[in-house]
Order: C-alpha cells, then sequence, then structure tokens
C-alpha cells in the first residue's frame, strides 16, 4: 500500500550544510497566495530582463518588492529603494512575505531575520542563473531565504570556490531554501530551466528571494 505521509516527511528537511537546509514544502499551503501577490507587485513594478556590468542580459526576468530592491545595470549590482523602469519606490512587501520568510529562517535557528528586499525572479524555459554568490548585502549575519513556485528547477549548491563542482537538488512547488551562517557565501544557481506546465503558473517557475541588505 502506497504510504503517501512516508514521501512527504522525506521531503521534509534535507540539510544542505553547516546553517543551510531545504525545508521541503514548506511554502505550499500559501503558494497560491504568494502568486496571486506576484501578480499584484509586478502590475506595478514589472519583470524586466536586467543587463549585467558587461551588457549582457539575463535571461531570468526580475522585479523586486519591499524597502529595497536589487538591481543590476551597466554600472554594476546594487540595492535601490527605487525601481528604476518606473521611478517609484518598489511595492509594499507584503506581510504574507515577510512572515514566510522569518518563519522559514527560524526554523533552522536564524531568529532576528527581517527582510527589507524581496528580489522576484521569474524563469521560462531556457532560463538558468550561474553560479554566483549573493554579495550586494552589507550584512552577511542575515540569512538567504528562498522560496521556488510553479515549474520545479535544478539547484546547483556549491562551495566557497566557483570551482567546486555543485551538487545538484531538485526544487518543486513550495520547496524553501534557508542558507546563512557558515554557508552564507556558498556559490549557488540554478540550472536550465525545463519546458513544463504548472497548474498554477503554466510555464513559469517563481522565486523570492528575502534578504537583508543592511
Ligand atoms: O532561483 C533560485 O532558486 C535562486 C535565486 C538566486 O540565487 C538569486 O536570486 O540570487
Ligand atoms: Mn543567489
Amino acid at each position: 500500500m502506497m504510504q503517501p505521509d512516508l514521501f512527504a516527511d522525506e521531503r521534509r528537511t534535507l540539510p544542505l550544510g553547516p546553517d543551510a537546509a531545504l525545508l521541503g514544502g514548506f511554502a505550499t499551503e500559501s503558494a497560491e497566495a504568494l502568486i496571486s501577490h506576484i501578480q499584484h507587485i509586478t502590475a506595478s513594478s514589472p519583470f524586466r530582463h536586467m543587463e549585467t556590468r558587461s551588457g549582457k542580459r539575463m535571461s531570468v526576468a526580475m522585479s523586486n518588492c519591499g524597502s529595497l530592491g536589487w538591481v543590476s545595470d551597466r554600472s554594476g549590482y546594487r540595492y535601490d529603494a527605487l525601481d528604476p523602469l518606473t521611478g517609484n519606490p518598489w511595492p509594499h512587501m507584503p506581510r504574507l512575505f515577510r512572515e514566510l520568510a522569518e518563519h522559514a529562517a527560524r526554523s533552522i535557528g536564524f531568529h532576528n531575520f527581517t527582510p527589507e528586499a524581496c528580489l522576484i525572479n521569474q524563469y521560462r524555459p531556457g532560463a538558468r542563473l550561474s553560479l554566483h554568490q549573493d554579495m550586494d548585502e552589507q550584512d552577511r549575519t542575515a540569512p538567504i531565504v528562498s522560496v521556488s513556485l510553479g515549474l520545479p528547477a535544478t539547484f546547483l549548491w556549491g562551495g566557497h570556490h566557483r570551482a567546486c563542482r555543485p551538487k545538484r537538488y531538485s526544487l518543486i512547488h513550495g520547496d524553501v531554501v534557508v542558507w546563512g551562517g557558515a554557508s552564507r557565501m556558498i556559490f549557488h544557481g540554478i540550472d536550465v530551466l525545463k519546458e513544463g506546465k504548472h497548474p498554477l503558473t503554466e510555464d513559469v517557475r517563481f522565486n523570492l528571494t528575502f534578504r537583508k541588505v543592511r
């Protein structure tokens, strides 16, 4: 006989390293509400493909909410209180977003985490995010909290050097990854997104990345 609870348990918490874990299904119950907030936010600060310093167009489309947003252009990467596309402040971070991120961080021992920025990534099949460290935040004592919605993806979890061969983890709708402390500067990324259809997002994967910046 099938034992669905046993399978659900298997995904519950997967340690990735010191101060880092994949919380399987942590956001599943909030997922529909999260997606409708994303739609609302991106109606005022639309998804756009930012440029890197070298002028390359990123394959992931991005927006932000919160008091600060991550931006990239020919002058490099930075956090900005204003959306450069609209000239307005980024949309307010919904309480559901903040509480979910705080709760996930707390569940692995980060008790004082309050995100200022939520980067919203939109991947379509073919999009990828190459191995990188999240290093534009001044406060490196705070963890990163990352929420996956829609199409599944392969998370690349490397080491402290770009050359370390990354481990591969599947991230599905509702999964949350938290990394901080000794793992805060680990190289990570997302492999090329495969074609697919998700009942809530069709051919899209969304990722919410919560950061404390200052
Ligand atoms: O999409 C993801 O799961 C990871 C996103 C990420 O690493 C980033 O936005 O810096
Ligand atoms: Mn990152």
